[in-house]
């Protein structure tokens, strides 16, 4: 599935885009890609200027590993790049980046759509922003550029080779994430309430996203502190924190997807199925981070299969959550595979 989206629908859906002239994407999007208001095009900036130089290195070895693996040279030529210093380094600069970039283009959503759902708007200009652009054009740079030198805190418990200033750097770029992340819960906060924020399946999924990404700040930065890391690094601490970061971000763009429902399927989103889709994936997020969280405080170690634990109630409770999660998901297959003529 992911492979044919990439390789195919996505390739088709720019050709689209491109070739058959004005459809009613391009229309929007013109409206939209010139601009670099963080309610806009600002938050892509990150993954167009920092993406490729952090991930340069980890291209190299990859390409290096690809004519290795066709023959071209022999495979004992490679094997530097394999090596665990050579490796976790590019790797890691590059990964812990490229989902950094992610989130920044999540808060990006978050940032154009609360706008768009806002009963007023600023003075009587009749354009809606956030509460402060700056502050928001600032969060982006900020928790951009306090992201890039944050990855070593992937390599805290290699004890034997991460130099320890590095180690204390990637700590304290962590923790400064967390100020730029402070920043946008202030400007979202302050919009919605200087404002007024209607409530619509698009502003609850943003909201409620941004707000489960950032109840998992408070897990990523105890798994950024060196101290903590050696305690709930390899344990289900780790689990949640990426597990929930996923949702969050996929939570966010489903309010972009249902701000857009009726541009993709030509039709308006019933917003009963709609609720149920984004609240129940909401309350399953949180159920499944505090859960996974103190799975992670006792000790219980990620990768493991069959699960390392037999209390339970720890079953009983994840079973639950992935139930409400899969129920959400439900109503989201429903909400698609709906007849085009039922009434909303
Ligand atoms: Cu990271």
């Amino acid at each position: 599935m992911v492979v044919s989206v990439i390789v195919a629908l996505y390739p088709a859906a720019l050709a689209r885009l491109i070739f058959t002239g004005k459809t009613q994407e391009a229309l929007v999007l013109e409206r939209f890609m010139g601009t670099l208001n963080p309610s806009g095009m600002a938050s892509m900036l990150p993954y167009v200027f920092i993406i490729p130089p952090v991930g340069a290195a980890i291209s190299l070895a990859a390409v290096a590993i690809g004519i290795a693996l066709l023959g071209i040279v022999p495979l004992s030529s490679v094997g530097w790049a394999l090596q665990s210093l050579n490796f976790n380094y590019p790797f890691w600069v590059f990964a812990h980046n490229l989902m950094e970039a992610m989130g920044v283009m999540a808060i990006g959503t978050v940032y154009w759509l609360v706008p768009r759902y806002t009963v007023m708007e600023r003075g009587e200009t009749g354009v809606r922003t956030l509460f402060s652009e700056k502050l928001g054009l600032l969060a982006i740079v900020f928790y951009s550029t306090a992201a890039i030198m944050a990855f070593p805190h992937h390599l805290f418990t290699m004890p034997t080779s991460q130099p320890q200033g590095l180690s204390y750097t990637g700590q304290i770029a962590s923790w400064l994430t967390g100020f730029g992340a402070a920043f946008s819960v202030f400007n979202v906060l302050a919009t919605s309430y200087a404002f007024g924020l209607r409530l619509t399946p698009a502003s609850l999924a943003a909201m409620l996203g941004f707000g489960v990404y950032v109840a998992d700040g408070f897990l990523a930065m105890q798994l950024g502190t060196i101290g903590w890391a050696y305690r709930l690094h390899g344990t289900y601490a780790a689990t949640a924190h990426l597990m929930t970061i996923l949702l969050a971000v996929t939570l966010i763009w489903i309010g972009a997807l249902y701000h857009s429902f009726q541009l993709l399927f030509g039709r308006p989103e019933n917003r009963k199925l709609a609720y149920i889709h984004i609240v129940a994936t909401a309350v399953a997020a949180l159920g499944l981070l505090y859960t996974m969280a103190a799975m992670g405080g006792l000790g219980i170690p990620r990768r493991a299969y069959p699960l390392p634990t037999t209390d339970h109630t720890t079953v009983a409770v994840l079973t639950l959550f992935a139930s409400i999660l899969a129920s959400g998901q439900i109503a989201f297959l429903l909400q698609l595979t709906r007849p085009k003529t039922t009434k909303t």
